[in-house]
């Protein structure tokens, strides 16, 4: 076990540890699609090359949570402040009772083994983040010796990028030729119309190429007009809700990296999710068939 702690960042915003009960109860079997742990630090130490120190986060906090929010399932994405080491990620699958899946970061010259081990624990993505505030971009053909490693597995990537990302690197995304999952809608600005370019350029990407999923998460990140109805978010998440209704997911993101005003209140956030899937049976597919069919499947 390493001894060592970890000091988080000044401004660093901790998870709210008291969330609402939703007033939304989600369908059963419901996955929270998009969430991370961190650490505990002392445990599985953050990485040296990492762009922020958060505070813990941990495998029961995040059960404990799934448990009162209502799902039965769990999506951890590797986050960027435990760089390629998924000890804390595998840890959580490895005590999930097969009821968590993972997204794991790895480098090129991971082995055949370590993917099977990975596998076998219930890994089915790798994630490659463009966003420069979180990680130091790394040439395509990094990217592209990691994609024909996992292609063997059935794996899909997820990208979190920006509209920028999409407008330089569209092209290479579409070459990958697997699965990809988009985080976050790729950041739209909801200060804009629902048809500028930046959004259309989304739904043309996700038009064209029908191995491409979004998650509709995350309306803490965008919302200029905030919490509790997220307003601005709302159309945005929608449409992409109602024209792909087969291949949306959702997530919390808790424990909600790099907030730097305030941190959503997880409860309010499940009660969002019927305001962006207005039906049912469009809840059911985001929440439910969706991501059974991308990781239990
Ligand atoms: C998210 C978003 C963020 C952070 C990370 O891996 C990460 O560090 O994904 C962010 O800061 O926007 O999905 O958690």
């Amino acid at each position: 076990m390493s001894t060592q702690t970890f000091v988080k960042d000044a401004d660093w915003l901790d998870w709210e540890a008291s969330p609402s009960k939703p007033q939304f109860v989600v369908p059963v079997g419901a996955v929270d699609a998009h969430c991370h742990v961190f650490g505990p630090g002392n445990l599985f130490p953050f990485a040296p090359e990492r762009k922020y120190t958060p505070c813990d986060a941990s495998r029961d906090q995040l059960f404990a949570l799934r448990d009162f929010l209502g799902f039965e399932k769990n999506v951890v994405v590797q986050a960027t402040c435990h760089g390629s080491d998924n000890s804390a990620l595998l840890d959580v699958l490895e005590y999930s009772n097969d009821k968590a899946r993972g997204v794991v970061t790895v480098t090129p010259d991971v082995t055949e083994a370590e993917l099977a081990r990975m596998h076998e624990l219930g890994v089915r993505g790798v994630r490659f983040n463009y966003v420069k505030r979180l990680v130091d971009p790394k040439p395509d053909e990094y990217y592209r010796a990691i994609v024909d490693k996992i292609r063997p597995l059935g794996w899909h990537v997820v990208l979190y990028f920006e509209p920028s990302d999409l407008r330089e690197k569209g092209d290479f995304f579409r070459s990958l030729n697997v699965p990809i999952a988009i985080d976050h809608m790729g950041r739209p600005d909801v200060s804009k119309p629902l048809d500028n370019p930046d959004f259309e350029l989304l739904q043309t990407f996700m038009r064209d190429n029908d191995n491409v999923w979004c998650k509709v998460s995350c309306p803490d990140r965008l919302s200029l007009s905030g919490a509790p109805l997220y307003a601005d978010v709302v159309p945005f998440a929608k449409a992409i809700v109602e024209e792909f209704p087969d291949r949306v997911l959702w997530g919390t993101d808790w424990p909600h990296p790099n907030m730097k005003k305030d941190v959503p209140d997880d409860g309010i956030l499940v009660d969002y999710v019927p305001s962006i899937a207005t039906t049912p049976a469009l809840q059911q597919k985001l929440l439910v068939t969706n991501p059974n069919t991308l990781y239990w499947s």
